[in-house]
């Protein structure tokens, strides 16, 4: 190692102890003792030193949790010890008998037992060596499994290295990797946002995230981590029960569920699944049972196994969230984006601890793929804060007479025409500026920073001008008055003042942010700008049929219809009027003005095969947007898009510290700029 500062090294040590610690009194704990922007900063801190002095980082390092190398695939991972699943048990009957064969087997008496909840996630073996996090690996079949390690240290819930001395030298810690109920929920969000397929549980939403070829998308997404036992272990002195074992892992920095408890007997067993049931809704995580383990390790050792499971342990299920009931009838609801979402009225129905009465069937092609009607007796689901959605069709109860659902063909809201993408699930209304349920968004992104950047007309103000019907549409906002605005909340005399000041300078703005600001689907500013230098004025624009918009580069026939169906809808050329007469201004624009291109000065490199794109389309793409498209990899390359069989030019972009973008990461970043 080249020579560090002593103070230097000591520090970033220093930091790497705090920042530990921290994560132990988080994650295992429960307890942290300062704010998210305190580690945050610390965090931060360290990121730095190790920027300047790289000899110091280390494999543990807590900022290798985030980001970290890309993997081309998984590589096999063959277990010593088999990674066992569990038998199940759905009724107290079937946990009777799971209790008299361990009877049978050790002698009659009342066994002690382990009781965990049962995690809905997915099952992970790490591998610490000397301490330190070498492999983490899913369970796949049972005897090989995939190696996940990259992804599994971007989760902070997992020690990188373990605390203390006194571990073993080899130990493989087994648990499940789960997302909380609240991130899952957050996930799908931005998954329909982005027009991607929300996950259907948190547990494919874990699983999905964990099997991620980019460790970056694994580290964005709210995974935890909580121990249930172990596998491999040399050369360590482990306690004799498993209930022991877990407060060592404890101990030692691995998260173990504080609802972990010794039970004694059947009847042990069955009072805890009750208390288990009662606390389940309130739990951050969703569990689907509780799992008892008969807890001495020399007892379980006697037991034994039958092919894929212990004959030690069981799984006691908790009834499903699922009942039965009828439609009554299907609304079409509005969201923020203009999207569609068909939801079903249902007869209450008592689920879970709360009565339901609607269920959401996501969108037109699940509604099509489920064929719900009313008056169908269906089944529907909720599970956790989730929102209930309808399962299945029970077909055999439907009465005749019956007809298809269709979705609108106009907004249910505001009239206008409803739109659908090819390939896209989500059906739109194009109303855009109009529709009320998407009002408030539009006048968020018209005042946006790279919109008409109208300083001080923040969320919190449109929100309150758009609920008291102040503003309807975006023309209105320039003809409020300094006192209305300052009877808002969070307004005073001066900020209003300010803020007519603000309205009155961004009336001049120019053309290619004023088509942006407008909000068509799909024409970023990218876009946008392309638009302004192609027309050169807003009329032209406006007139252009699809053909024509076509020429324009980065304009496909998909983009090219949103625009054209934007301009017919009469309210939209209304608003766009009432902008012009309130002084809304632009120069025209006289051939390619140099336009706002977001990829300006970045060079790429692209290699392998992408599965949704010709390669010359991918080149184009990049091009229009500012970036330069380079055949080799140098340290001068910004980003390497990697498809299949990437070859060469990955190892040296990953030598030389250049960003790789797999397919998916590629394509959201190009949505992001077009
Ligand atoms: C879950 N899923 O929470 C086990 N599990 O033990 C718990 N799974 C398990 N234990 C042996 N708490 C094999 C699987």
């Amino acid at each position: 190692m080249s020579k560090v500062a002593k103070n230097i090294v000591d520090r970033v040590n220093q930091l790497r102890r705090e920042i530990r610690g921290h994560d132990y009194r988080y994650y295992v704990l429960d307890a942290p003792t300062i704010p998210d922007a305190a580690y945050d900063r610390l965090i931060g801190e360290l990121r730095e030193l190790e920027k300047h002095y790289p000899d110091l980082v280390t494999e543990d390092s807590p900022t290798r949790r985030v980001g970290g190398k890309r993997a081309t695939e998984f590589a096999e991972v063959r277990y010593q010890l088999r990674m066992l699943s569990l038998d199940n048990a759905f009724s107290a009957e079937e946990v009777a008998e799971f209790d008299r064969r361990v009877r049978d087997r050790l002698g009659d008496r009342e066994i002690e037992y382990a009781a965990e909840p049962k995690l809905d996630g997915l099952a992970i073996s790490l591998m610490y060596e000397n301490g330190l996090l070498t492999q983490g690996a899913t369970r796949g079949d049972g005897e090989v499994g995939e190696d996940v390690t990259q992804n599994a240290r971007t989760i902070r819930a997992i020690p990188l290295q373990l605390i203390g001395k006194d571990f073993p030298p080899v130990l493989e810690v087994r648990g499940e990797v789960y997302m909380t109920t609240a991130g899952f929920d957050e996930l799908n969000r931005r998954q329909l946002a982005e027009d991607r397929k929300p996950f259907a549980n948190p547990r494919n939403a874990a699983a999905g995230s964990l099997r991620q070829l980019d460790p970056a998308v694994t580290a964005d997404r709210p995974l935890g981590f909580f121990s249930y036992g172990i596998g491999v272990v040399r050369d360590g002195n482990l306690p004799k029960r498993h209930s022991e074992i877990l407060v060592k892992l404890q101990a030692w920095g691995v998260p173990v569920s504080p609802e972990s408890a010794t039970v004694h007997g059947l009847k042990g067993c069955l009072d805890y699944f009750h208390k288990l049931a009662g606390l389940r809704d309130g739990l951050p995580y969703q569990i689907d049972g509780v799992v008892y383990k008969v807890n001495l390790l020399a007892e379980q050792e006697r037991l034994g196994f039958v092919t894929r499971a212990p004959r030690w342990a069981v799984a006691h299920k908790f009834p499903a969230h699922e009942e039965l009931t009828r439609v009554i009838g299907i609304d079409v609801q509005v969201g923020r984006t203009g999207a569609l979402t068909p939801v079903a009225r249902l007869e209450p129905v008592f689920l879970g601890g709360v009565t339901v009465t609607n269920a959401t069937l996501h969108n037109e092609d699940e509604l099509r793929r489920k064929d719900v009607r009313v008056h169908d007796t269906i089944l529907v689901r909720r599970a956790g804060d989730v929102i209930p959605e309808v399962v299945s069709v029970v077909l055999e109860r439907r009465p005749q007479d019956t007809e298809r659902f269709e979705m609108p063909t106009q907004c249910p809201v505001c009239g206008s025409e409803v739109v659908k993408a090819d390939g896209e699930a989500v059906a739109r209304c194009s109303g855009g500026l109009y529709c009320p349920a998407q009002r408030k968004e539009a006048v968020k992104h018209f005042a946006s920073r790279r919109a008409l950047d109208i300083t001080g007309l923040g969320d919190k103000i449109i929100d309150q001008l758009v609920e008291k019907a102040l503003i309807r549409h975006v023309d209105d906002l320039y003809v409020l008055t300094a006192e209305q605005l300052a009877g808002l909340d969070r307004m005073g005399k001066k900020s209003a003042a300010k803020l007519m000041a603000a309205l009155d300078k961004s009336k001049q703005t120019g053309l290619a942010r004023f088509i942006y600001a407008l909000g068509i689907r799909s024409v970023g500013e990218a876009t946008a700008a392309a638009l302004a230098s192609h027309f050169g004025t807003f009329e032209a624009l406006m007139s252009a049929d699809e053909e024509t918009l076509q020429q324009v580069p980065d304009v496909g026939p998909v983009v090219a219809a949103f625009i054209v169906s934007f301009f017919r809808q009469p309210h939209n050329r209304d608003v766009i009027a009432k902008l012009r007469e309130c002084g809304v201004r632009w120069a025209n624009v006289t051939p390619a003005r140099s336009s706002v291109q977001p990829l300006n000065g970045k060079t790429f490199v692209l290699t392998g095969a992408l599965a949704g794109m010709a390669r010359d389309d991918a080149k184009a793409r990049l091009q229009t947007l500012g970036a330069k498209v380079s055949g080799s990899v140098s340290k001068k390359t910004d980003y390497l898009v990697a498809g299949a069989d990437p070859g060469s030019k990955l190892a040296c972009a990953e030598k030389l510290g250049v960003v790789v973008l797999d397919e998916p990461a590629f394509m959201v970043l190009l949505a992001k700029h077009s």
